[in-house]
């Protein structure tokens, strides 16, 4: 069943990580709690039914609370019918992925202008970054700086999230032009986990609504 829930209705979006005690059903109970409205599944070394199960039971804690989105796995996010697909420049095309799972929400990375240029006559929402240098991605691209994630999202007409390296101090900034924000290690690394999650949403979603009421 489609969620009633949209991509406007999502501030932080909390993508799951791997390197954290907590579990991944744990870590989304939190950020849905915090009223989080879009969560990725990501995992990078899980097997398929590794990855298949711990998706069934994500999609079921979603429902009707948050948008399910699963990170690189078509066949995945197809089999829990989740959301949407998240692919990055390496994953398959856009319009491939399009052609597989029809209407649900597709999100594509990007780093640079034409990339999401590109991405975006596809893509329901791309992602924009890495913002500053991150260690939770391998090989990740050369950081934009804030900057360059604005003139990026200003020029395309998706909604777009700023992800990679995304600090607490780059909130206000970042809403200026920014319609979702992800951050791993911004919350991840800190023990203070909830109260952080729980910071991005509320912040993000205050400065988006004072900058574009
Ligand atoms: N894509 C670029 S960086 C990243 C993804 C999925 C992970 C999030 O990065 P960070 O720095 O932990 O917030
Ligand atoms: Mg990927």
């Amino acid at each position: 069943m489609a969620s009633s829930l949209s991509l406007e209705d999502v501030n932080y979006y909390y993508i799951s990580s791997e390197d954290m005690e907590m579990s991944v059903s744990e870590q989304v109970s939190i950020a849905l709690d915090c009223g989080v409205k879009m969560i990725q599944y990501r995992n990078k070394n899980g097997t398929s039914r590794e990855m298949y199960r711990d998706a069934l039971k994500l999609k079921k804690l979603c429902l009707e609370r948050a948008l399910f989105i699963v990170n690189d796995r078509v066949d995945i996010a197809l089999a829990v019918e989740a959301d949407g697909v998240h692919l990055g420049q390496e994953d398959l095309p856009g319009e491939i992925a399009r052609c597989l799972i029809g209407d649900m929400i597709l999100g594509i990375s990007t780093h640079d202008l034409g990339q999401a240029e590109e991405a975006s006559k596809i893509a329901d929402y791309i992602g924009i970054g890495p913002v500053h240098k991150t260690a939770t991605k391998k090989n990740a691209d050369e950081a934009l700086g804030v900057q360059g994630i604005l003139d990026i999202a200003r020029t395309v007409d998706v909604p777009t999230a700023a992800i990679g390296g995304v600090r607490e101090a780059d909130i206000s900034q970042l809403a200026q032009e920014v319609d979702m924000l992800c951050a791993i290690s911004g919350v991840c690394c800190d023990e203070r986990f909830t109260e952080r999650v729980k910071h991005f949403e509320k912040h993000f979603h205050e400065e988006k609504r004072r900058l574009k009421p």
